[in-house]
């Protein structure tokens, strides 16, 4: 298999031709375009407690950090389906450069959270993956605060035992919830895709308005501790934002 990477994005459309497609993630949130759609319904989540869960497997896999999630937390309304939860995963900069995937008015956030659930009427993560009602993945804008973010840290706390690529390690269960917005009733919603190969045009996005914050140290462990490959830092995982191609966004506010 191709290995891809975030240096020579535009080789991605050659490689696989899914990422060639009119439907890409990520994209700019371009806030005086996006559609009030008062029927969007509320989401819902449920499950999400992992208090009581003796471990989650937290992984590096060279592309991102990623925390594997059990099917017993869904999201429950909000979508035309049910949507079970597979991973959550991390997109980052530098110090001096902003990496979130999704823009909003062209502007960068430090870093962005993709919470990835699949329809419940497929086997896996995999076989939805593929499908065209697959996936829903909930996101969220990280931006730094003054305060340390506790619930961040409980992964960010082992960042250390993950640096080299392909380790895992275990964490204790804790409440994922926190790990998004306060407020989940502000959200953008648009057709894409999956925002690294393979590219599946699958994805019903859900990107949260309000901004979840942590501390610049913890930013700043974020940027500095994974490693991708032998003596590559990982960092600057995110893809540029792709052309809408005459896709709506949605909001649910105005
Ligand atoms: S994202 O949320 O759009 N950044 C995103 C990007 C890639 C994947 C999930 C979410 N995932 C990959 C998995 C593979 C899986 C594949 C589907 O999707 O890492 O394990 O097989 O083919
Ligand atoms: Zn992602």
């Amino acid at each position: 298999e191709h290995r891809w990477g975030y240096e020579d994005q535009e080789a991605w459309r050659s490689a696989y031709h899914d990422c060639n497609g009119k439907s890409q993630s990520p994209i700019d949130i371009e806030t005086s375009k996006a559609i009030y759609d008062r029927s969007l319904p509320a989401i819902k989540l449920d499950g999400y407690d992992l208090t009581d869960q003796p471990g989650l497997k937290l992984h590096n896999n060279g592309h991102t950090l990623q925390l594997s999630l059990p099917s017993s937390m869904r999201i429950l309304k909000g979508f035309d389906e049910i949507y079970l939860a597979a991973q959550l995963h991390f997109h980052w900069g530098t110090i001096e450069v902003p990496g979130s995937e999704h823009t909003i008015d062209n502007v960068h956030f430090p870093a962005e959270i993709h919470v990835v659930h699949y329809n419940s009427k497929y086997a896996d993560l995999a076989e939805a993956a593929r499908k065209k009602d697959g996936l829903a993945v909930l996101g969220g804008f990280i931006g730094i605060g003054l305060h340390e973010n506790e619930n961040y840290e409980k992964i960010l706390s082992a960042l250390t035992d993950v640096s080299i690529e392909e380790s895992n390690t275990m964490i204790p269960g804790f409440n994922i919830r926190h790990l998004l917005p306060n407020n989940l009733e502000k959200f953008y919603r648009y057709n894409g895709s999956l925002t690294t190969p393979p590219c599946f045009q699958t994805v019903n996005w859900t990107m949260f308005n309000d901004t979840i914050t942590v501390s610049r140290r913890q930013l700043a462990a974020l940027e500095k501790t994974l490693k991708a490959g032998q003596n590559q830092l990982l960092s600057k995982n995110f893809r540029a934002p792709q052309l809408l191609h005459g896709r709506r966004v949605l909001a649910s506010f105005s």
